[in-house]
């Protein structure tokens, strides 16, 4: 019998008990989670079953490499895995090839430089200031760092992307490599003025879905992998999966992508978690997930149009997708100030800068919501009236201790008619 190590029945106690303090800690954030309203666009719930597979032994096992050709032994089961999902990633998005090894969408996006460009090269990103993204040319990310950007936006007329400007800038900068994709854009991606565009010029297409990739794998929102290069997303926000990223793209481009995974930025792949986006892909290929995309979409829509009507404005007037950006300068009230605030009320939003905002970073005049979370838990578009009224009562009474609280209540009584995790808190 082994003395220096804990015993077989040690180490098969359960979390409550080898460590009350990381439990209790989990049980408050599942709390919060199951009592509030979460409207933070890039966030939503897992099921049961990504759960599961995202907490199983495959967390134990290295498998550098690709399936059949690793550096390790015994890959043998988990090569089956990253097959599994690879296979039903394919099948769901009609992509010609997936890399399911990307820890992030970040990594997934430095991945796609690292094949197709050098330190030194050009290329075209949304602004992050006008809805882009960090790894889209953002000065302090290695993508503004290393790489010479040229930043497209929106119009100042209706904050919506001009095909022109993108189509200029590409013949004047003569990019290698064009972004389409956003973190703040609530409209549609014309796929195709991107295509134009880098076909012009001879530059790789990559977009960046991580917002929008479970619309697109439900059919609510344009597909770009018809039209792109190489698509890369994260693999949590409306598609719903666990905490990730990968690539897609065209047969052509697989070799180089595969190569600048591994073993160009990462080690070994977390087959736990690609086991949890194959289970992922089984879900959005069912037919309740069309519904799904749909119904965050109508929600979105539905919460857009009843702040408007409540006096808020919504930048571009409107959503085709789950999320919004909400200009509180009519009301006098900062992003910070309102993030704050709904806070308080337990309604998780962020503070956002909209285009062309006179208020800095770490201030801006905007929030940003989103409905796949609240979607996920069953909410329709009743309930996000009632959440629209919540919003702007508690945007309105900023420092009104007691309509705060009395809006509090409001979203405890709603998000209770809604279980999510209820079965996971031990009183
Ligand atoms: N930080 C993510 C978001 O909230 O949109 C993007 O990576």
């Amino acid at each position: 019998m082994s003395v220096t190590s804990p015993s077989y029945e040690a180490r098969s106690k359960k979390l409550r008990d080898v460590d009350p303090e990381v439990f209790s800690l989990i049980q408050r954030e599942t709390e919060r989670q199951e009592y509030g309203l979460e409207m933070i666009p890039s966030e939503n719930f897992v099921s049961e079953a990504v759960l599961e597979a995202m907490g199983s032994v495959l967390t134990n096992k290295y498998a550098e490499g690709q399936p059949g050709k690793r550096y390790y032994g015994g890959c043998h089961v988990v090569d089956e895995v990253e097959n599994l999902a690879s296979a039903r990633c394919c099948e769901l998005f009609g992509s010609e090839f997936a890399n399911m090894q990307p820890h992030s969408g970040v990594q997934a996006n430095q991945a796609v430089f690292e094949a197709f460009l050098k330190p030194g090269d050009t290329f075209m990103g949304l602004r992050l200031d006008q809805g882009g993204h960090l790894s889209h040319g953002s000065p302090v990310n290695f993508s503004g760092m290393h790489y010479k950007v040229v930043g497209y936006g929106v119009r100042e007329s209706d904050c919506t992307i001009d095909p022109d400007e993108v189509l200029t800038l590409a013949r004047q900068h003569k990019p290698k490599m064009i972004i389409a994709g956003a973190s703040a854009y609530s409209r549609k991606f014309d796929w195709k003025v991107f295509r134009e565009a880098a076909d012009e010029v001879g530059a790789i297409l990559l977009a960046d879905i991580a917002h929008y990739a479970g619309l697109v794998a439900g059919g609510a929102y344009p597909s770009p992998v018809p039209y792109a290069d190489i698509v890369t997303t994260t693999t949590h926000k409306t598609l719903r999966g666990p905490r990730s990223g990968m690539v897609m793209g065209r047969a052509a481009h697989q070799k180089k992508i595969n190569k600048a995974i591994f073993p160009g930025l990462q080690g070994g792949p977390h087959m736990h978690t690609i086991a949890a986006k194959a289970v992922m892909f089984k879900e959005a290929l069912a037919p309740d997930f069309k519904r799904y995309s749909a119904q965050v979409v109508d929600n979105a829509r539905a919460l857009a149009n009843a702040l408007m009507k409540g006096g808020l404005k919504i930048v571009s007037g409107g959503t085709d997708s789950h999320l919004m950006l909400v200009d509180l300068r009519p009301i006098g009230v900062t992003g910070k100030a309102g993030e704050e605030t709904l806070d308080k009320v337990g309604i998780t939003a962020n503070k956002n800068s909209i285009p062309f905002d006179p208020q800095p970073f770490t201030i801006c005049s905007g929030v940003r919501l989103g409905t796949p979370a609240l979607t996920t838990r069953g909410m329709g578009t009743k309930e996000m009236e009632q959440i629209a009224s919540f919003i702007i009562e508690a945007l309105q009474n900023v420092e009104n201790e007691a309509r705060l609280r009395a809006v509090s209540e409001g979203v405890q009584e709603l998000s209770k008619k809604f279980p999510l995790y209820r079965h996971r808190l031990i009183s």
